[in-house]
């Protein structure tokens, strides 16, 4: 109305907006100041408007590195990372990561291109056509689409709660092109924009639950407790460690939640993983599903002795997934751990010697027994000389990131590798995916402004390897370690039947480092730990992007690394 007041108004000139302008303003609004994508029609123009607004604008060379850089900055900030991408291809290439973040229970938001509802509708072939909305929904938590510029600012809004609210996850925002052009007054797409109160609000478990989980864990003979990588992403460190001296009890980090408590602190089991599962009777989950990743809770890694279990989660459905749950405590974790150590009072009784003692001598006989093999100086290295030398780095530069992917890779490094601090461990997550490499190591170091240190199986890299482009442009103190031995889990199959390769091993003696060094980084070949340990500092301590290729043994590694029993057997004898 105002608008047509001032439109009659021969002397005033009418402020205008557009869509690009709009979307641009929502996010600012919303201290959204990075921006994950690759460039192309129709979200050129728009990466080059946010540059000039003073958005961080990355351009990677796949949007699927893009989306998990975006996957992971939403878990290291707690706000939802922000991948834009083209359409149909490029909305394809950052389905993934966006997938992943639900999965992950990451905050993310895919922001996509589109081409002309009239003629996707019709099926009439557009450029690049596609219904992405349809595509997105069963990936993520919400999926929303924009026609008109007007509704920007509260369709952002709806994104960010999405994400952000109850689980954390991804969401989808669909843009079709002429979104964009579209103009508006600028007061009116003032008013449009909204700024999020209180996305993610405290959700503060019921007093009951919270005195039903102590009743049963001061019930407990032999407790544990296993923190997941939502206790991670709650940022309620200090009260998740109070909890944890408090109660006494053993506690057990999933792989990502390694460090928020240090590896050494005297109560971490990690290196008696078996014997506490196997042992305990009472076991609490803060931020950690009963997935795969803990055998479902039951079965033989779990043993003969009755558990119950106590689950604190912000996910009331995920209570009972895969066995009973005694004691659910929904809420979050701040709220829901606070509770907990108010409802323990002053005198919590430390659990019974035995169990403590028996923990604890198991673990110390498990690190003994690892000790001497971190130490070999076999060349080519085998995986521990190799972890052991990256272990001592990181127990040096504990601020550091780690970001690690591969089979053997992963899984010997996830044990070798002590973490010090809270959310420094970025790896595969509940998918066990690989590809979240070089995407993780830009998004980590732009979020953090740490070093990184990416260790990588010589499979795992090759997903998203061009993005060392990507490092060395943005000159991203990322330092990655191939761990090259020659293929997928180990690089001396054989095909027996023909002269074409096995399929699990890649050329020989490839030399990854040189990669880097196309695009003016720091290549180096280590052959020995003296050399692979001379490179990674200097590499950590001049921050510039290095490569380092590691030469493994290719025989030192097993199938699968430590989940070749998921392998399904041929019922077929062999003939
Ligand atoms: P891990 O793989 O480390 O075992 P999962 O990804 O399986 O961890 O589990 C993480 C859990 O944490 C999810 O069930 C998720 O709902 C929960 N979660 C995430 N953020 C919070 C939070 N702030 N408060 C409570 N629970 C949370
Ligand atoms: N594709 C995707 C996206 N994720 C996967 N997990 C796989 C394929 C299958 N896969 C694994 O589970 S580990 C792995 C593949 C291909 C690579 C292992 O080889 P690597 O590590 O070189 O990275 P090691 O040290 O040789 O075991
Ligand atoms: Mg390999």
């Amino acid at each position: 109305m105002a608008e047509a007041a001032l439109n009659t108004a021969p002397n005033v000139e009418l402020e205008l907006t557009d869509g690009f302008h709009l979307v641009i303003d929502a996010l600012k609004l919303n201290g959204v100041n990075t921006i994950y994508g690759v460039p192309g029609i129709p979200i050129t123009d728009f990466g080059r408007m946010a540059q000039a607004a003073g958005i961080r604008v990355l351009s990677f060379r796949h949007e699927q590195n893009a989306g998990y850089a975006a996957a992971i900055a939403g878990y290291l900030t707690k706000k939802p990372g922000v991948c834009l991408t083209v359409s149909a291809p490029g909305f394809l290439n950052g389905l993934t990561a966006l997938a992943h973040a639900t999965t992950n229970c990451f905050p993310m938001i895919l922001i996509s291109g589109s081409s002309e509802r009239e003629i996707v509708d019709l099926q009439q072939g557009d450029y690049e056509e596609m219904d992405q909305l349809a595509i997105a929904k069963p990936l993520c938590k919400a999926a929303f689409r924009v026609l008109h510029a007007e509704s920007i600012g509260i369709a952002l809004d709806r994104a960010i709660r999405a994400a952000v609210s109850g689980r954390p996850g991804g969401v989808y925002l669909d843009m079709p092109a002429n979104l964009f052009g579209q103009v508006i007054s600028a007061e009116r797409g003032r008013r449009s924009l909204v700024k999020v109160i209180d996305g993610a609000p405290a959700q503060i478990p019921a007093p009951d639950a919270v005195k039903r989980a102590l009743d049963v864990l001061q019930g407990a003979k032999r407790p544990l407790i296993i923190l997941g990588k939502g206790a991670a992403y709650a940022q309620a460190d200090e009260a998740i460690c109070a909890l944890i001296q408090k109660s006494g009890a053993p506690f057990l980090p999933m792989s990502m939640a390694k460090g928020l408590l240090p590896d050494t602190h005297p109560q971490c089991a990690g290196a008696a993983r078996s014997t506490v599962l196997r042992d305990s009777d009472v076991v609490m989950l803060i931020g950690a599903r009963l997935n795969w990743l803990l055998s479902h809770g039951k079965g033989k890694a779990w043993g003969e002795t009755p558990k119950k279990f106590i689950q604190i989660d912000i996910e009331p459905k995920e209570m009972d997934s895969n066995v009973e749950i005694t004691a659910p405590v929904v809420g979050d974790i701040g709220s829901a751990v606070a509770a907990l150590l108010e409802g323990m009072g002053g005198n919590w009784p430390v659990p019974p010697a035995d169990w403590i003692n028996g923990v604890n001598a198991k673990r110390d006989e498990n690190i003994a027994k690892m000790a001497p093999r971190l130490m070999n100086n076999n060349s080519p290295m085998d995986y521990h000389a190799a972890l052991g030398v990256l272990r001592t780095i990181v127990k040096e530069r504990p601020e550091a990131i780690l970001v690690n992917e591969g089979a053997n890779t992963l899984d010997l490094a996830r044990g070798v590798i002590d973490m010090y601090r809270p959310r420094k461990r970025l790896d595969v997550g509940t998918w066990g995916v690989m590809g979240i490499g070089m995407g993780y190591a830009i998004g980590a170091a732009v979020e953090t402004g740490k070093p990184v240190l990416a260790v990588e199986g010589d499979s795992a890299f090759g997903f998203s390897g061009m993005e060392i482009e990507t490092i060395c442009r943005y000159k991203l103190p990322v330092c990655i370690v191939v761990f090259n031995n020659d293929g997928i889990y180990r690089g001396t199959d054989v095909n027996k039947a023909g002269s074409d390769p096995a399929t699990t091993v890649f050329v020989k003696g490839a030399r990854y480092d040189r990669m880097i060094e196309a695009f003016g980084g720091v290549g180096v070949n280590a052959v020995s730990p003296d050399e692979l340990r001379r490179a990674v500092n200097a590499a950590m301590d001049s921050g510039r992007p290095t490569l380092i290729n590691a030469v493994i043994d290719p025989a030192a590694g097993s199938e699968s690394g430590r989940i070749g029993n998921l392998n399904p057997q041929s019922k077929l004898r062999k003939s």
